[in-house]
C-alpha cells in the first residue's frame, strides 16, 4: 500500500488526485506544514528531506521501497504502476507530457507566487508586481490552456489524462478570475473534470 503524504494546497491536490484516480490502493497522511520540520514524522522526511509535500512511499516499488517528491513526478509514477492516467497512443502521451510540465512548471509557480504574494509572505506588499504576475504570468498560461482546450475535449486531446488532474486544483481556486476573463473553454473543461469521482475524492482527502 502506498503512503502518501499532503496538505490542502494545489500540490497536493493533484498527487491526491491522480491517486484517486488511478485505483491504486493508498494512505493518506496529513502534514502540517506550519510545524517545525522535526515535528513533520521520520517517515514523511525520509521521502523528502526538506519536509515538502506531496510525497509517497512505495514498499513495492521497482526494485523496493520507492521514495518520490514532487507533485510531477508522483502523478507521473502513479501513472506508470497503474497502467492507467496516461493517453493511451504514443502520440497523445507526448501531448500529454508537455501540458503536463504547462502546469506543474508554468502555471503552478506562478499561482503560488500570486498566494505568497497576497498571503503577506513576502517583504513588502506592492501592487505593481502582483499585477504582473497576475495578468502577464497566471492568467496568460491559463490562457494558453483555454486556448487548447478550445481545439480538443481535454489538454491532451480526446481522453482525460495527467495533465487535466494537474492543472485542475488551479483552475478551481482561480475560477471567478477565469470566468471575470471569459475562458469559455477552460469553464467548460472544469465542470467536466469537477463531476469526476477521482476529482473529488482527490481533492477532498488532502482539503
Ligand atoms: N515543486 C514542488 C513544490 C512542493 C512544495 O513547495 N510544497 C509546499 C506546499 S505547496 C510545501 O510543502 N511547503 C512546506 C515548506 O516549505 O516547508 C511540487 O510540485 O511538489
Amino acid at each position: 500500500m502506498i503512503d502518501f503524504y499532503t496538505a490542502g494546497t494545489h500540490n497536493g491536490y493533484r498527487a491526491n488526485i491522480a491517486l484517486a484516480e488511478s485505483g491504486l490502493p493508498y494512505r493518506v497522511h496529513k502534514v502540517v506544514l506550519s510545524a517545525p520540520l522535526p515535528d513533520r514524522g521520520s517517515d514523511f522526511l525520509s521521502a523528502t528531506p526538506l519536509g515538502r509535500i506531496p510525497a509517497i512511499i512505495d514498499p513495492d516499488g521497482p526494485g523496493g521501497r520507492a521514495t518520490v517528491s514532487q507533485s510531477g513526478a508522483v502523478m507521473m509514477y502513479i501513472a506508470n504502476k497503474s497502467g492507467k492516467l496516461w493517453p493511451k497512443s504514443d502520440a497523445d502521451k507526448i501531448v500529454a507530457l508537455q501540458w503536463l510540465m504547462h502546469a506543474c512548471t508554468d502555471v503552478a509557480p506562478w499561482n503560488a507566487v500570486m498566494n505568497q504574494m497576497t498571503m503577506g509572505m513576502f517583504p513588502e506588499k506592492n501592487d505593481a508586481n502582483i499585477a504582473f504576475a497576475k495578468d502577464k504570468r497566471l492568467m496568460r498560461w491559463l490562457g494558453e490552456a483555454d486556448a487548447r482546450l478550445g481545439q480538443a475535449p481535454y489538454l491532451a486531446g480526446n481522453e482525460v489524462s495527467l495533465p487535466d488532474f494537474a492543472l485542475y486544483p488551479i483552475v478551481n481556486q482561480r475560477k471567478a478570475w477565469i470566468e471575470e476573463a471569459g475562458m469559455k473553454n477552460l469553464l467548460r473543461w472544469w465542470a467536466t473534470l469537477n463531476n469526476r469521482p477521482g476529482v473529488q475524492k482527490g481533492m477532498a482527502e488532502s482539503a
